[in-house]
Order: C-alpha cells, then sequence, then structure tokens
C-alpha cells in the first residue's frame, strides 16, 4: 500500500481512513518520518494551499487537522523513548493569538520521544502562562509555536520578559512563517524549521 493513502485520506477528511492508512504504513515497516513528512505533512500543505486558492474554507482545514490528530495518534507510541532518563525539561506552547497546534503538538510528541520532559501549556497562551510553567517546572527550554505573522510578536515579548527578569531559559522559536532571520532579530536561543530539527536544537541547548 502506497504513503498516498495516507495523503488522500486527510484531504478527504476521513479519519477512520487515516487511521487505517497510517496503521497499514506502520505494520508493513514504512519509516515513520516517512508517514509523518510525505503522507501528514505534506497533505496539510495541500490543504494550506487549497485554502489559499480559495477552494476551501476555515471548517476543511479544521477537518483535514481532525484527520491529520488521528494519524498523529497511531504514530506517537512509536516515537517513544527508549530509556526512562530525562534529557531536560521544556516548556511549549502556541503564543498568544495563535489557535494552530499540529505543528506544536508534533515537537512536543517528538520531544517526548527523544527523552525530555515535555510540560505543554496548549494554545493562545500567554506570556504570563509560559513564564509560570517555565517557573513551576523547572524550565531548561521554553519552546514557541507560532503559525501566523499577526501572533510572532508575541513570541518577542515573551523572550524580553524572560530576558528583563533574568530567568536565564533557552528560547526557541519555530512554526511555518518563523524564520532563522526573525529568531536573531528577536534575540531566541535557537529556531528550527521542523520537528525534527526542534529536537537536535533542544538537545544543543540543554549541553
Ligand atoms: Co490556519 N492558517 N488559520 N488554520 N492553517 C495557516 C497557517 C495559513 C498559512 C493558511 C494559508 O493562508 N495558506 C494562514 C496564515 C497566514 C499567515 O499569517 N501568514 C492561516 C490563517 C489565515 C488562519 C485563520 C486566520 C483563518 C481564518 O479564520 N480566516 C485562522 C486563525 C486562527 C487563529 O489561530 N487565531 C486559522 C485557523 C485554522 C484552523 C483552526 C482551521 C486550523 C488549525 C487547527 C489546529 O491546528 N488544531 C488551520 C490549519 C489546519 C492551517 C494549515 C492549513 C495547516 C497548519 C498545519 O497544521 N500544518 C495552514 C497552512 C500551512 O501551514 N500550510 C494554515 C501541519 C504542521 C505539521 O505544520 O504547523 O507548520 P506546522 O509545523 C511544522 C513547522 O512549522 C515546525 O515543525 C512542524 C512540523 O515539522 N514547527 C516548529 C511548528 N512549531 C514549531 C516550534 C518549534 C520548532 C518548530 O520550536 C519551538
Amino acid at each position: 500500500m502506497s504513503i498516498s493513502k495516507v495523503y488522500d485520506a486527510v484531504l478527504e477528511f476521513d479519519d477512520e481512513l487515516v487511521i487505517e492508512a497510517v496503521e497499514e504504513e506502520v505494520n508493513n515497516g514504512t519509516n515513520i518520518s516517512n508517514i509523518l513528512n510525505n503522507g501528514l505533512i505534506n497533505a496539510m500543505d495541500e490543504v494550506g494551499r487549497l485554502f489559499s486558492e480559495g477552494e476551501f474554507f476555515v471548517p476543511e482545514m479544521l477537518m483535514a487537522a481532525h484527520a491529520m490528530k488521528a494519524g498523529l495518534d497511531v504514530l506517537k507510541p512509536h516515537m517513544s523513548a527508549d530509556d526512562n532518563e530525562s534529557k531536560g525539561t521544556v516548556v511549549i506552547g502556541s503564543v498568544k493569538g495563535d489557535m494552530h497546534d499540529i505543528g506544536k503538538n508534533l515537537v512536543a510528541m517528538m520531544m517526548e520521544g527523544a527523552g525530555f520532559k515535555v510540560i505543554d501549556i496548549g494554545i493562545d497562551a500567554d506570556t504570563e502562562t509560559f513564564l509560570n510553567a517555565a517557573k513551576e517546572h523547572g524550565a531548561d527550554v521554553v519552546c514557541m509555536s507560532a503559525l501566523l505573522t499577526t501572533t510572532m510578536p508575541a513570541m518577542s515579548e515573551i523572550i524580553n520578559k524572560i530576558k528583563e527578569e533574568k530567568l536565564g531559559y533557552k528560547t526557541m522559536v519555530g512554526g511555518a512563517p518563523v524564520t532563522q532571520k526573525f529568531a536573531n532579530q528577536i534575540g531566541a536561543s535557537g529556531y528550527s524549521e521542523d520537528a525534527a530539527e526542534a529536537v537536535e536544537l533542544a538537545r544543543e541547548l540543554v549541553k
């Protein structure tokens, strides 16, 4: 069975079919990142393209997101760490005003799989929520996700507050509109383009 069944099922908003197709790929021994990148993530990129072209609207984006999440749930157990030693603590959330959480969830899932203790504060998280969680859990890294150009400035606010209060947490930013240049401008400790890179970066930052 080809990976295109996963891709097509997301675009058909068919949760059951996504689960079935992802399970089939897993059982056939297909590489997890192949299922993720070429199946699920590519399909969401296509959803974004269709939205930009006015062929899809918000309800279609929501249904596709739901289907993608069903697929991610199947993959999650296959991303788990093989030892119990914690590699560090990260607090992760989508910044204030941002309801997108699939990329953030993926980063969280892969970090958990790599052995980090992950505190996921969800979506639309304001500066105070990030800082309270970081303080409460003794975070090593504060991870911020933004999918909208309009919510990116919230990242800068969080980083400034961490610096102002001399809290010393490392900071990571990511999400489709975020760039290395933007990360440098706002003084983030690091930027990563995708979830796999985010894990590598977190490992570097906690060294
Ligand atoms: Co929205 N949306 N959306 N949306 N949505 C985008 C982002 C958009 C690009 C679509 C488009 O126009 N082509 C556009 C943003 C334009 C812009 O600002 N530049 C957009 C818009 C406009 C909107 C609304 C304003 C639409 C409206 O209401 N008129 C609205 C805003 C709501 C809000 O947040 N306030 C909105 C709503 C929604 C839904 C709720 C319907 C739904 C989200 C459901 C959910 O997340 N639970 C949705 C969706 C699904 C999308 C698209 C189609 C897909 C996003 C996605 O999940 N991608 C998206 C188009 C697109 O991105 N192609 C779009 C898959 C995911 C795995 O990728 O999140 O990029 P991504 O994560 C990647 C990397 O970016 C990175 O790793 C991940 C995996 O490799 N990464 C990090 C992410 N966070 C990271 C953090 C890190 C490191 C890496 O370190 C901390």
